[in-house]
This record gives structure tokens, C-alpha cells and sequence, in this order.
């Protein structure tokens, strides 16, 4: 009996989804992300939910990823997208030093928002095959990651093009899956 209730359990919490939200700026290479995720044969996906909500398997974790609007008319609507969600990718253009100080506010005022308190924070160091663009390191030091205590976090370089660095970044985001 204790088994099976057991197994039923096990059965609905590995079917669960995860709620994953890809920001960034406008041009920093989300929807690529997302189009990488979708052509890749480790990724098994279903059909499109919605115009931006991608349904995503990686192994037996199952992830629904909502690609946000990054311009800035849509940026002070993302909030209405928050509840619930474990995961955000935050994708960076790493080419464009000009505009990192806005994406360093942005991410800030979402962290301290209520509804992202339990939120892991992915960050794809995007663009990586332009020439003079920072690195991941750089990036980190600019956004100053390591003052992020309050929720867990993990810079990883990529370029959405080759889809170079992709499989790297969802490795972490399901090895955190059920962490707390
Ligand atoms: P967004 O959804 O965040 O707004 P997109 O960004 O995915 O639409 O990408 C914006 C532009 O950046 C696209 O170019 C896309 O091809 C390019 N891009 C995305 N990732 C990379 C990358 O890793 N390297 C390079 N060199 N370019 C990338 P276009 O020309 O189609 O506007
Ligand atoms: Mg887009």
C-alpha cells in the first residue's frame, strides 16, 4: 500500500513541469535559444503551446519555457509572468557593453521581486563567436553575480548560432530541479 501511494507520488512529482521565463534584451539571441532547444536531439519538445511558450524535455525533466519580449515597451509587463516559475534564463548579448548596465538593473529588479524569491537564475553569456565580445567571466564581474546570495545562480558561455554551450546550461538547470 505505502508502495504504491509511493510510486503515484514519484509518478506526479517526476511528471511535473518546471516553469522557465528567457529574458533579456531585445537582439540578445532568445528566440534562437529557444529555436536551438527545439532542433536539438537530446531535447524532446511538444508542439508549440502557445506563440511563445515552448514545452521542453531534457532526460525525464519536463520544462515549459516562456520567451518574453524584450523591448523596452514590454519589459515593465514581464512581471505578469512570474508566478511560479523556477528558472529564469537571462540572456546576454555579449557584444553589446553599451547596453549591460540596463540588463544588470533588470535583473536586480527581478530578483527582488516577491514572486521570483525561490527562482534559480540562469545566465547565457550569448554571442560568444563575435570578435572583442566579454567573456563569461567579464560578464559575471560586471553583473556582479557573486554578491547573489538569495538565489542560486550559474553564468555559462554560448553561442546560439552553433548552439555551442546550450546543453551545458540546461545541465544545470535539471541538476537544480528539486532543490531547494
Ligand atoms: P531576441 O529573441 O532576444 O530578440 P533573436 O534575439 O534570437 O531574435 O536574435 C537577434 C539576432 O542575433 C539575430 O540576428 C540572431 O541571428 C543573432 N544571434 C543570436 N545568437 C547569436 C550568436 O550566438 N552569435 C551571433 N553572431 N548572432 C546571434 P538577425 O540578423 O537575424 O537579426
Ligand atoms: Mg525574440
Amino acid at each position: 500500500m505505502m508502495g504504491l501511494i509511493f510510486a503515484k507520488l514519484w509518478n506526479l512529482f517526476s511528471k511535473q513541469e518546471h516553469k522557465v521565463i528567457i529574458v533579456g534584451l531585445d537582439n540578445a539571441g532568445k528566440t534562437t535559444i529557444l529555436y536551438q532547444f527545439l532542433m536539438n536531439e537530446v531535447v524532446h519538445t511538444s508542439p508549440t503551446i502557445g506563440s511563445n511558450v515552448e514545452e521542453i524535455f531534457v532526460k525525464n525533466t519536463h520544462f515549459l519555457m516562456w520567451d518574453i519580449g524584450g523591448q523596452e515597451s514590454l519589459r515593465s509587463s514581464w512581471n505578469t509572468y512570474y508566478s511560479n516559475t523556477e528558472f529564469i534564463i537571462l540572456v546576454v548579448d555579449s557584444i553589446d557593453r553599451e547596453r549591460l548596465a540596463i540588463t544588470k538593473e533588470e535583473l536586480y529588479r527581478m530578483l527582488a521581486h516577491e514572486d521570483l524569491r525561490k527562482a534559480a537564475v540562469l545566465i547565457f553569456a550569448n554571442k560568444q563567436d563575435m570578435k572583442g565580445c566579454m567573456t563569461a567571466a567579464e560578464i559575471s564581474k560586471y553583473l556582479t553575480l557573486s554578491s547573489i546570495k538569495d538565489h542560486p545562480w550559474h553564468i555559462q558561455s554560448c553561442c546560439a548560432l552553433t548552439g555551442e554551450g546550450l546543453c551545458q546550461g540546461l545541465e544545470w538547470m535539471t541538476s537544480r530541479v528539486g532543490v531547494r
